[in-house]
């Protein structure tokens, strides 16, 4: 069954927003080690996106990929748990903000191998698809991610197989500091074509018109369509990553940081609402992770003797060293 309510996407982008506006504060308390790429200003895609899916369709997602988890309906106190490092993390704190994941509602891992991820969900999808299931996938991906072989293949395979994967690409206009225009020849619904892979493009910021244009895609993928492409155009409100709070760098105009910042996924949607309605989700997403953080950091975090476990689905042998 998929969402077309409108406060049920407003609560969804706005619940990203907050997330993530904590997660940035838990980087600055040293609670999260090592930081995050933040998803501030792309929330209407993963919300968008998800809201035509099925709970039982599979998703993979980026090193950006906390909105795609949150979207697909992870529980957002055990997800911040896990960018914590805690033992009640979805993947006990081992994963992290990179690679989080929550098999329980289709979620097979954010990735931080930029292109890998929709080689993953092809593959899951086509096996899935084989073994009976009607399930479809989406994978989430920047505009870095067009020039790298292994999404290039995937495209080929899964037009080939005809496997019902939504190719979706964050273009946020930039990889890491590199501009679309200096890294990207041709177009990206160009390379997707080359493969007879449908292509369109939505506006990324407005989450009512992302989820219309994934459910048109959806419904023809499960009527026996083959692998579509949707390029989200979009902005990233913030750094490509937290250490940019610190270092900062200069490859962005003001001016087009202020004018990508206007166009909010939080307030496209919520202007949706009336104002006292807004105001009630607002203060349920506030109590959530209220909830969230405190649930995160009264957790655990593992036990370093345990640091070998869950390496290996057949266990693993510790070499002791010394042939
Ligand atoms: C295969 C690979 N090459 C390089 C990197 C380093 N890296 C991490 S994020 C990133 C930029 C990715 O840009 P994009 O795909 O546009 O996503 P965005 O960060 O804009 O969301 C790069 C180059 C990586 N993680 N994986």
């Amino acid at each position: 069954m998929t969402d077309s309510d409108p406060v049920r996407l407003y609560r969804t982008v706005r619940l990203i927003r907050r997330f993530e506006e904590r997660a940035i504060e838990l980087v600055r308390a040293g609670e999260i080690v090592g930081g995050i790429h933040p998803y501030l200003g792309q929330e209407g895609i993963a919300a968008g996106v998800c809201a035509a899916l099925r709970g039982d369709d599979l998703v993979t997602g980026t090193h950006r990929g906390h909105g795609h988890v949150l979207a697909k309906g992870a529980d957002p106190a055990r997800m911040l748990a896990e960018l914590c490092g805690r033992v009640t993390g979805l993947n006990r704190g081992r994963g992290g903000s990179m690679h989080a994941a929550d098999f329980g509602v289709g979620v097979l891992g954010a990735n931080a191998i930029v292109g890998a991820a929709g080689a993953i969900l092809t593959g899951a999808v086509w096996a899935r698809r084989r073994r009976g299931d009607d399930l479809v996938g989406v994978t989430f991906f920047g505009d870095g991610a067009v020039n790298e072989g292994m999404l290039l293949e995937a495209f080929n395979l899964a037009a080939l197989w005809r496997v019902p994967v939504l190719f979706v690409c964050e273009n946020n206009g930039y990889a890491t500091t590199m501009p679309v225009a200096g890294a990207v020849a041709g177009t990206i619904a160009g390379r997707a074509e080359a493969f007879d892979i449908q292509a369109a493009a939505v506006d990324g910021q407005d989450p009512e018109q992302v989820r219309a244009a994934t459910a048109a895609a959806v419904d023809r993928m499960r009527a026996g369509g083959g692998p579509e492409l949707l390029e989200a155009r979009t902005y990233r409100f913030d750094a490509h990553h937290t250490f940019e709070h610190v270092v900062r760098l200069d490859y962005r105009p003001p001016e087009e940081v202020a004018a990508g910042r206007s166009r909010d996924p939080v307030d496209i949607q919520g202007a949706r609402l009336p104002l006292p309605v807004r105001e009630s989700v607002d203060a349920e997403v506030e109590a959530t992770l209220a909830t969230a953080v405190e649930y995160a950091l009264a957790s655990p975090a593992p036990d370093p003797a345990g640091a070998l476990e869950h390496l290996y689905a057949s266990g693993l042998t510790a070499r002791t060293g010394g042939g």
